[in-house]
């Protein structure tokens, strides 16, 4: 199988998290891939990353489904349980971190924009969900023990990138439970710097 994803995107950070969670290091090769592409796009209609080729012709796309694959070939339920309350408790943490996410990558390429054609209004809004999706994580931080399930997995990977791309300034005074299980978090064997 093939991982097709930029090295900075934080969904394909997830999924190469989620490899290593699996124990799936020897069956996906990472491959590195520019969203500007015509080969990414004769993977991806859609042009976006990560992207995974299984290699027998079909593909799965959308980080949460690459992330269910990866977990349905694991020998392991450590990235989602198999079912019940806690199954869909990971899967909406992880939809609420990936909505956050997609709400962070929604400023940056805000930020890329001509000055002229930025809306304040617009990234106010996106700031806005990711402060009350901050706020739902931070009550529940303390409980989240040494669980490494895809919904912590969005959750640690787009905190790291909110950083990395300045997204939402300095959120660590005001979530300091998030902060100090996401310090822990980055001590953990699989994470990828
Ligand atoms: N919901 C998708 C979001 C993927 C996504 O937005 N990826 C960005 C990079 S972080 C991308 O490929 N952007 C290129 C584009 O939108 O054309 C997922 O979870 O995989």
């Amino acid at each position: 199988m093939k991982l097709h994803t930029s090295l900075t995107s934080p969904f394909g950070y997830k999924c190469r998290m989620a490899i290593r969670v699996a124990g799936l290091e020897s069956s996906v090769e990472v491959v590195e891939a520019d969203t500007k592409s015509e080969a990414l796009r004769q993977i991806n209609p859609l042009s976006k990353v990560p992207a995974l080729e299984l290699g027998d012709g079909r593909v799965v796309i959308n980080s949460p489904l690459i992330a269910a694959y990866f977990s349905e070939l694991s020998v392991n339920d450590d990235l989602c349980p198999a079912g019940g309350t806690e199954k869909w408790d990971v899967l909406y943490f992880e939809a609420l971190a990936d909505g956050m996410v997609e709400a962070g990558v929604l400023i940056f390429y805000e930020s890329l924009r001509a000055d002229g054609e930025k809306s304040l209004t617009w990234v106010d809004k996106q700031q806005g969900k990711i402060k009350m999706a901050l706020g739902v994580f931070e009550a529940q931080a303390k409980d989240f023990g040494k669980a490494s399930d895809i919904g912590l997995l969005s959750l640690a990977a787009g905190l790291s990138w909110f950083d990395r791309r300045d997204i939402i300034g300095n959120w660590q005074g005001d979530y300091p439970n998030l902060s100090a299980w996401l310090d822990r978090f980055m001590q953990r064997e699989f994470w990828i710097d």
